[in-house]
């Protein structure tokens, strides 16, 4: 494909609730602008899209895939996104770099969840929306209830510019309501002939509306339509352009993916009603010195670009998927990654279709393309023109908020481990590890249960590398609730040199969150000088394991009063023997108790779910501290205990059917209640053998 002056570009993301069928769609249009000799099907696993290993498995898009489609002198970017909510990250970063939307919504199933979500993302990223009724073929398709839908959902600026000729089984192609044509499917091809007579009054009264909503949207127009004057196709055509920008009429098309119906039409709206990147604000930033920089979609400005997608691939490398925002790029120049003060050399550059590479010489504004074997880069850096510097803002992902614990199969792959995890975390902004050095475990975090599958099943085809996930282990720790005083006195006389060491110790205890304190009130060396760091060496050494449950102890001062020594047998090691024994003995007897991690939680859901939410978290031991409204919907702010809430983010995702997100950070340490402490360190007895 040739250069596209940027009036001529559209890069355009496909978002929708899973399964509506956008890859299928994507497939469509693939194959009817001429690029697919054959249609992939997502069903029979030969989609262009879905073509990672995971994808074609479970048939389902985890990704989003670039597939660039000449249409009418025009080049559309389409970005196929996932529907699955645990593969949201890739729907923010599409939106950052498409300038438009189609929604895609099953003609059966109507408006769901993931359709409500999708909108919502699309709608704060102010792009302008086009709405394809997909699946017009499947039994209980209706147009009619779902247009309602998407109206009561979404408002009256939702408009159908088609009606769909038949439904299911015999639906065989759509009207155009503005140019008042039909389009009949016949074996594969589309045939534009007159509007059934079933369809004309219809029709015509659809038209008169959608005039009126385009005329309502343009003085200009407004005007001449109040005088009487009619408007001509070409009127309208730009006035329900201006009106999309605008965002004051959402199209509404309709066809079939699975039977090829609707795709041509498609193509001709989002070219004719979706932005270029010319029609949006110049991409703003900040310049080295923090002051506000912009740069307009234009070959001739300085090079800038945001990258908005990274692949691993073992054998290729990592590849950086990225939009150019200003000004020209070509292969092997060199850039710099302004988010990260590091120059970048280039290789070959390679626009992606599917998995697909097709080396290109150069590539301008508004276009999206790719490279291999970035240093330093990472998903949302900006690249730019070394001398002319600009670093545009990061894209904004949802915090991974569901954990789980990881252990490799093999003991061996300890190392190979933690290189993929780290790989596929460069990957995936939406996952992240964590190496607790407190539980020893290697903990995961991302959207949900599906997307740690995923990863898992990566890291062992990408890797090589099998995984077991379990739980993942409560950082507790050990302190006490009374001042205590501790003897010991380590001596052994075992043929030559003995060892000697003896000391009397106080052991408070410390607010919560001091950690550890210790001090001395030694008089007449009764233990030497050089000692003392020896005794503190044995009390540190005692505390890594507490006496409860093994886990680390905090909160406490321990004071060295009293001691003695020998002259010749006392040495480092058996005053750090004694200390350490004081401790434990001292330890048992301070009434000690188990603390737990508790966590801030900010939960965010519709308002008719703020009471399951309370009681939900109620149960988890939570405390509700306030409510306040969030525009639609209501934060929750509360605290709960740790241990109770690793599957949080599933349950969370249940009881409010995909409504709900939450946020959620460590915050302090209390003691756990009696009975669920019991628990805790019969639990850790059992372990311990
Ligand atoms: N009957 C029918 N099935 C469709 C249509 N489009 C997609 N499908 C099927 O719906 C399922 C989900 O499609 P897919 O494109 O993967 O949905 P996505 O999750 O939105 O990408 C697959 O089984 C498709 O074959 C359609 O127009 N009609
Ligand atoms: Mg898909």
């Amino acid at each position: 494909m040739n250069r596209q002056p940027v009036e001529r570009l559209r890069n355009v993301a496909l978002i929708a609730h899973g399964g509506a069928g956008k890859t299928q769609l994507a497939e469509l249009l693939l194959h009817v602008a001429g690029v697919t000799d054959r249609m992939g099907r997502v069903d029979a696993g030969t989609s262009v899209l879905d073509f990672d290993p995971d994808e074609v498995e479970r048939r389902v898009s985890i990704q989003s895939s670039l597939a660039p489609i000449p249409w009418q002198q025009h080049k559309i970017n389409l970005i196929d996104t996932p529907g699955y909510f645990d593969f949201a990250g890739e729907v923010h970063a599409a939106l950052r770099v498409a300038e438009g939307a189609v929604v895609v919504v099953d003609a059966a199933a109507g408006v769901e969840v993931g359709t409500e979500l999708v909108w919502r993302h699309a709608e704060e990223a102010g792009r302008p929306r086009l709405v394809f009724i997909n699946k017009m073929d499947r039994e209980h398709a209706d147009f009619q209830r779902t247009l309602q839908q998407l109206r009561e959902a979404f408002g009256r600026a939702v408009t159908p510019v088609q009606v769909p000729i038949g439904a299911e089984a015999s639906f065989t192609g759509v009207v155009d309501v503005l140019s008042e044509r039909a389009y009949i499917n016949q074996g594969g091809s589309s045939v534009a002939s007159g509007i059934p007579a079933e369809l004309a009054d219809q029709v015509a009264e659809m038209r008169f509306h959608l005039i009126e909503e385009i005329a309502g949207s343009d003085d200009t127009l407004l005007e001449r339509y109040l005088e009487g004057e009619t408007l001509s196709e070409a009127d309208l055509a730009a006035g329900l352009r201006k009106a999309v920008l605008a965002g004051t009429v959402i199209p509404v098309l309709c066809g079939s993916a699975g039977a090829g119906i609707g795709g041509r039409r498609l193509l001709d709206a989002i070219v004719r009603c979706l932005p270029s990147p010319a029609d949006l604000p110049p991409a703003a930033g900040r310049d080295p010195q923090g002051g506000a920089a912009q740069r307009a979609p234009s070959p001739e400005q300085p090079f800038s670009a945001v990258v908005f997608k990274t692949l691993a691939d073992p054998y290729v490398g990592k590849i950086s998927i990225f939009k150019v925002c200003s000004g020209t790029v070509r292969p092997d120049s060199t850039v710099l990654n302004s988010s990260r003060g590091q120059p970048e050399r280039l290789g070959p550059l390679f626009a992606l279709r599917g998995k697909e590479q097709q080396p290109v010489t150069e590539a301008a504004a508004g276009d999206i393309v790719a490279v291999a074997r970035l240093q330093h880069t990472q998903t949302g850096d900006t690249l730019c023109d070394p001398a002319r510097p600009v670093t545009y803002p990061p894209i904004q992902f949802p915090e991974p908020v569901f954990a789980v614990a990881v252990q490799p199969r093999a003991k061996a792959d300890e190392e190979k481990i933690s290189t993929g995890l780290a790989r596929l975390a460069e990957e995936d902004p939406t996952f992240r590890v964590e190496r607790n050095a407190e539980t020893r475990q290697t903990l995961i975090y991302g959207m949900g249960e599906l997307h740690l599958e995923v990863l898992k099943s990566r890291l062992k085809r990408k890797f090589n590398v099998e995984v077991d996930t379990v739980p993942p282990r409560v950082p507790y720790r050990e302190t006490i609730r009374r001042t205590v005083t501790a003897e010991y006195k380590h001596k052994k006389q075992t043929g030559g040199r003995g060892q000697y060491g003896h000391v009397f110790i106080r052991i408070e205890p410390l607010e919560r969150g001091q950690g550890f304190a210790f001090d001395e009130e030694i008089f007449g060396g009764a233990v030497p000088r050089q000692y003392i760091p020896a005794v503190e060496k044995g009390v540190r050494e005692a505390m890594a394991e507490g006496v409860l449950a093994g886990y680390p102890v905090t909160d406490v001062k321990v004071v060295l009063y009293d001691g003695s020594y020998h002259s010749v047998d006392s040495s480092e090691m058996a005053f750090k023997i004694a200390a350490s024994q004081a401790f434990k003995k001292g330890f048992r007897e301070a009434d000690p108790i188990l603390l737990e991690p508790i966590a801030d939680v900010e939960v965010l859901v519709p308002e008719e779910f703020t009471g399951d939410i309370m009681g939900d978290l109620n149960k988890r031991r939570g405390r509700i501290l306030g409510m306040e409204p969030r525009g639609t919907v209501q934060l929750i702010r509360a605290q709960a205990p740790l241990a109770e809430m690793f599957d949080y983010a599933i349950d969370l995702r249940s009881l409010t059917q995909g409504r709900g997100t939450f946020r959620m950070t460590l915050s302090h340490y209390e003691e756990v209640p009696e009975p669920v402490a019991r628990q805790v360190i019969a639990a850790a007895q059992v372990s311990a053998g």
